[in-house]
């Protein structure tokens, strides 16, 4: 009597192909034969660690100056590509990282979209400014300063020197979700429509106007002086409390909510003193590293990366990492986390993993 169960693998992988085959022009695929790699036990990321040394950008920045302006260029930036991410203008599979420079006496038109952008700069003499909603704010070094989505924002610089900055960007993030949408402004450069420093004044002071409620979830602020966020830091050390994982770390947030400043991209600045060894530490948010100040260096997986100001490395999802801090060491990062916090995906484990 013919049996109605399945023939057993041995004998039928032929045929088991040839069905395969036969599904694959009608836009059908076995579940079975991809479950695998579909739902993986921990995440399996084609992302890698990496590291680029800022003076190697910078040199290749110069070099673009003289090919193109700024403004023929829109915004003349040289993307930071994961080498396991390649042509996806990726440096994690959902964001974007960019290094910028404007020239003296060039603008970068103003434009709005639907992706956030973050800038941590590098590199500012007086003079470098972005507008963001026809407020100007002077671009110093280590300031993070925030685009929120479908805000106009142009970038200048008046001063002697060039300015480079970091772009953080959701890029991949709005690509996937197919919600990309831009539009040019109507002038290349805004009109001053408030005092520079009104949203520090108004929303970065501890207090808000009385009646204010949060609207689209970005933070009100955007630019968190650098010498603020320092200057907290080195007040908090006193305490002399340091988190086995992290050091000291604090986190960007909106004062309107307490949320993150960015609704897609979590940002913290971290101080680790001279000589801490991090306990090795693991999250599901792939994140972007910038030191700021200080040398040392950081082991993602089984790869030390060696690291000084301005340098930018980045450590995969659920990649184990440590950090060693030769000098006392600032360390600025970015990452999706709000996304997975929003959709309970995000998860991190202290200590050293399982192996396997
Ligand atoms: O400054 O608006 O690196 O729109 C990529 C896309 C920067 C910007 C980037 C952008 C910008």
């Amino acid at each position: 009597m013919a049996s109605t169960n399945p023939t057993p693998s041995t004998d039928n992988a032929a045929e088991r192909e040839a069905f395969y085959d036969a599904i694959d022009p009608e836009h059908m695929r076995a579940l079975w034969s991809v479950l695998d790699d579909l739902v993986t036990p921990q995440p399996a990321s084609r992302c890698q660690p990496w590291l680029w040394r800022f003076d190697a950008v910078r040199t290749r920045l110069e070099q673009a100056g003289k090919l193109i302006s700024a403004e023929e260029a829109v915004r003349r930036v040289l993307i930071l590509e994961n080498p396991g991410l390649r042509g996806r203008a990726s440096i994690t599979t959902s964001l974007y990282a960019g290094i910028q420079s404007v020239l003296p006496g060039e603008v970068a038109p103003s434009h709005r979209h639907t992706q956030s952008a973050l800038r941590f700069v590098l590199d500012a003499a007086p003079g470098a400014f972005t507008r963001v909603d026809g407020e100007k704010t002077e671009m110093h070094t280590g300031d993070f300063v925030i685009t929120p989505n479908w805000h106009f924002h142009d970038h200048g610089n008046d001063g002697d020197q060039p300015v480079y900055w970091l772009d953080g960007l959701d890029i991949p993030l709005v690509q996937f979700l197919d919600a990309s949408f831009a539009e040019k402004g109507s002038e290349t450069q805004q009109r001053d429509a408030r005092p520079a420093g009104d949203s520090l004044a108004r929303y970065g002071a501890n207090m808000l106007p009385v009646d204010y409620r949060p609207g689209s979830g970005a933070s009100p602020i955007f630019n968190y002086p650098y010498a603020r966020s320092r200057e907290a830091l080195e007040i908090m050390r006193r305490r002399d409390e340091w988190d086995p994982c992290h050091g000291l770390k604090m986190r960007y947030v909106n004062p309107a909510d307490g949320g993150w400043a960015i609704p897609t991209i979590g940002t913290t600045l971290q101080l680790l003193p001279a000589g801490f060894v991090t306990e090795t530490y693991r999250s599901t948010d792939a994140t972007v590293f910038v030191p700021v100040e200080g040398r040392g260096r950081s082991r993602i997986g089984e790869q030390w990366f060696e690291w000084g100001p301005r340098d930018l490395f980045v450590c995969p999802s659920w990649a184990p990492i440590v950090h060693e801090p030769a000098e006392d060491a600032v360390l600025f990062a970015y990452s999706d986390r709000p996304v997975q916090e929003a959709l309970s995906l995000w998860r991190e484990s202290r200590g050293v993993p399982d192996r396997g």
